[in-house]
């Protein structure tokens, strides 16, 4: 099943879009994508993803308008020496649970979006199709393009 769901999100104010598709019990809030230099093979996208439904659900991957594949990554911190190491890790999928709101934030989970194939510049959108499972469950989203967080 696919649903196709085009959001047209003004940058300067996508925090506050949200998106809900009628047979998908998911809301999708504040999504965005990092602006990253043209030397840059990789960049991330990030939003909060609501349950609405009485099923678990996971967050499986997603495809790119400008990129080859996007995965599903946490990131880890391990303490050398005294210093705390930042690294990221890919998996599976992320799973949010009834009534939870997974928060794909920099620093934390996120949807990686590796194999650039053109370098949006800051304010251009891009498509993503969020895939969940159970099932092959998609969601389209036009995602605006932002080099840094909006508030
Ligand atoms: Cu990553």
């Amino acid at each position: 099943m696919i649903i196709r769901i085009f959001l047209s999100l003004l940058y300067v104010s996508c925090a506050s879009l949200i998106a809900r598709a009628d047979s998908l019990p998911i809301k999708i809030e504040g999504a965005w994508v990092q602006a990253v230099p043209a030397v840059a093979d990789a960049t991330a996208a990030y939003m909060k993803i609501t349950n609405l439904g009485d099923a678990s659900l996971k967050l499986v991957g997603a495809s790119c308008s400008v990129a080859s594949r996007v995965e599903p990554m946490i990131t880890t911190r391990q303490e050398r020496n005294g210093q705390e190491i930042m690294g990221m890790e890919a998996v599976p999928d992320l799973e949010i649970v009834p009534g939870a709101t997974l928060e794909l934030k920099p620093g934390g989970d996120h949807l990686m979006i590796m194999g650039l194939t053109s370098h949006p510049s800051e304010g251009e959108r891009v498509k993503l199709t969020v895939r969940f499972a159970p099932g092959d469950q998609r969601l389209d989203l036009e995602v605006p393009v932002l080099r840094q967080e909006p508030k």
